[in-house]
């Protein structure tokens, strides 16, 4: 894929955070609402059933969008919506609500960057097979993917098959506090092995369907580690870390295997990957989808099993309401590993941003200069790997507005607009009009950080 001339800045949400909708329109089920309504496992309030309610209000979430000056918007589809069951039937009131919702993008100038899943398994894959433990998912998967790229492929030119599967097998396999709700490191590896399977038959789906003229990747998830101390093997800690942490599903789907010292450490828990299997994985990606929240510290351990690092936390930084450490240097330092690594794909920051506790005025209107402050300053960071040869082409924040944050409930505000969950009243946040700014300057061009295209060469603002 060649690098698009234009940067596109852009806001991301996912299905099951926004669309309510849970239980109407033909949908089926998905594990998440399954797992919301399990006694214990989640806040309270975690409930799918209407959250923003955007299947019904997206002509103005888009106008919204609109006025905030947003290239690109990256969503996802929910899998159950479109095929209750994962599998055969498939609901066209579903199917229709994707592509209205892509045209009213394209009516708006907007680009669509889509996401195929974003943790909402459809209940009957999960209770029938066993979820992505199941080795015939990934052939499903690539089923559901190739009904999707045959709707909106036409006008879809930004795929992402998987979201930030380490948050599906660490939160769903290993901590158990998301769903499906495992507490079993056997079965999270064999889980996040059928999701790099399901990737694989996905991109190979795409290359070989009528409308593969776009690009598509997987959106990682990583933090920065830092080493705890400056020795060396806190050092080396910190980047068998990074290897357990980025490398774990980026490896894979660039030089299609688990990286060697992954292997080495974790030996038969780690499933093998077929040649099949290796040959659709290696160079599966056409550009790095990255998403970023904090950093943390890595300290050799010998007693910790595999990997003998320990992770530690900042204690020296500002926090958020999800309690993560404000590390703006640790997204530059990220960025600059994953090209190094990746051999300088074209890169796009698919998630960043910040859960405060916003208070809104009797107008609903909040001020929220630490969010400003957040993206200001990872915006500097990225603009800084830039400088370093990142080949950093696009930037999406989290989130478009506030959403239902999987377990934790409505509490955790991520976003450039509010949402009253009460009225479901949208009200554009300070964050989200100095956004609107920053895109309308164009972007890093003027403020003080250099034009990312030579102005005078494009005749003026991007
Ligand atoms: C993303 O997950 C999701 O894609 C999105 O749906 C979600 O709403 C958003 O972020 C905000 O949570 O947790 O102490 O190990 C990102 C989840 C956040 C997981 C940072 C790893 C590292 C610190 N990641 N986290 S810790």
């Amino acid at each position: 894929m060649t690098a698009p001339n234009t940067f596109l800045w852009g806001a991301a949400t996912s299905a099951f955070q926004i669309e309510g909708a849970a239980h109407t329109g033909g949908k089926g089920p998905s594990i998440w609402d399954d797992f919301c309504r399990s006694p214990g496992r989640t806040a309270p309030d975690a409930d799918g059933a209407i959250t923003c309610d955007h299947v019904n209000r997206y002509r103005e979430d888009v106008a919204l969008m609109q006025e905030l000056n947003l290239d690109a918007y990256r969503f996802s589809i929910s899998w159950p919506r479109v095929l209750p069951t994962g599998r055969g039937y498939v609901n066209s009131e579903g199917l229709d609500f994707y592509d209205k919702l892509v045209d009213a993008l394209c009516d708006a100038g907007i680009v669509p960057c889509v996401t195929l899943y974003h943790w909402d398994l459809p209940s009957a894959l999960q209770i029938e097979l066993g979820g992505w433990e199941n080795e015939s998912l990934p052939q499903l998967f690539a089923d559901y993917a190739t009904i999707m790229y045959d709707r909106l492929g036409d006008r879809v030119r930004y795929w992402i098959t998987l979201n930030e599967p380490w948050c599906s097998v660490d939160g769903g396999y290993f901590a158990g506090v998301h769903a499906p709700g495992i507490r079993d490191r056997a079965r999270g590896y064999l889980a996040g092995h059928n999701l790099m399977r399901a990737h694989g038959m996905a991109v190979a789906a795409y290359r070989a369907s009528r409308n593969n003229q776009g690009a598509i990747s997987l959106a990682l998830n990583s933090s920065y580690y830092f080493p705890a101390t400056d020795s060396r093997e806190d050092e080396a800690a910190a980047e068998r870390g990074m290897l357990d942490f980025a490398g774990w599903f980026g490896d894979p789907i660039y030089f299609g295997d688990y990286p060697p010292e992954m292997r080495e450490a974790y030996g038969d828990l780690l499933p093998a990957f077929s040649d099949e299997d290796a040959r659709l994985l290696q160079k599966s990606i056409d550009f790095l989808s990255i998403n970023y929240y904090t950093s943390e510290l890595a300290r050799h351990d010998a007693s910790v099993g595999g990997m003998r690092y320990r992770r530690e936390q900042f204690t020296d930084r500002p926090r958020t309401s999800t309690n993560w450490a404000i590390v703006p240097e640790g997204f530059r330092e990220l960025l600059v590993w994953l090209d190094r690594r990746y051999g300088g794909l074209p890169m796009y920051v698919t998630e960043n941003g910040i859960a405060l506790p916003d208070h809104a005025d009797d107008a609903g209107y909040v001020d929220d200069p630490d969010r400003v402050a957040y993206l200001r300053d990872h915006f500097a960071a990225a603009r800084s790997a830039m400088d370093a040869g990142v080949n950093l082409c696009g930037y999406f924040v989290w989130s478009l507005l506030d959403n239902l944050e999987w377990a934790e409930g409505f509490s955790k505000r991520f976003g450039l607009i509010r949402c009253d969950f009460e009225t479901l009243t949208r009200t554009i946040k300070a964050s989200g009009r100095w956004y609107a700014d920053w895109i309308a300057r164009g972007g890093w061009a003027d403020n003080g950080h250099g034009a990312v295209l030579d102005s005078s060469a494009a005749g003026g603002e991007r």
